[in-house]
């Protein structure tokens, strides 16, 4: 088993759920400066999800570990988890 549970290249970032939009499949998260996503400032903002059941992990405060990636229809997270 790995230690790492994120793919490899994967950069993991942390942050806290503000709102779950499961209609629209978005999700908004506050997060800290994420390098990997050129976000080199703390910010909250709205994310896509890749999948939506991605969004029924997780509720409103959850402080959680995602991956996003920059897509044309705009950053779309890609996995999520709660934070242990
Ligand atoms: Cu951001």
């Amino acid at each position: 088993m790995p230690l790492d549970p994120w793919r490899p290249g994967g950069a993991a970032i942390s942050g806290e759920v503000k709102k779950v939009d499961e209609g629209a499949g978005k999700i908004t998260l506050k997060h800290g400066p994420a390098k990997s996503l050129g976000m080199d400032e703390p910010m909250t903002m709205v994310y896509r999800v890749k999948d939506p059941a991605l969004l029924k992990l997780v509720k409103v405060g959850d402080k959680v570990t995602f991956e996003a990636e920059e897509a044309s229809a705009g950053y779309t997270v890609t996995k999520i988890d709660k934070a242990k």
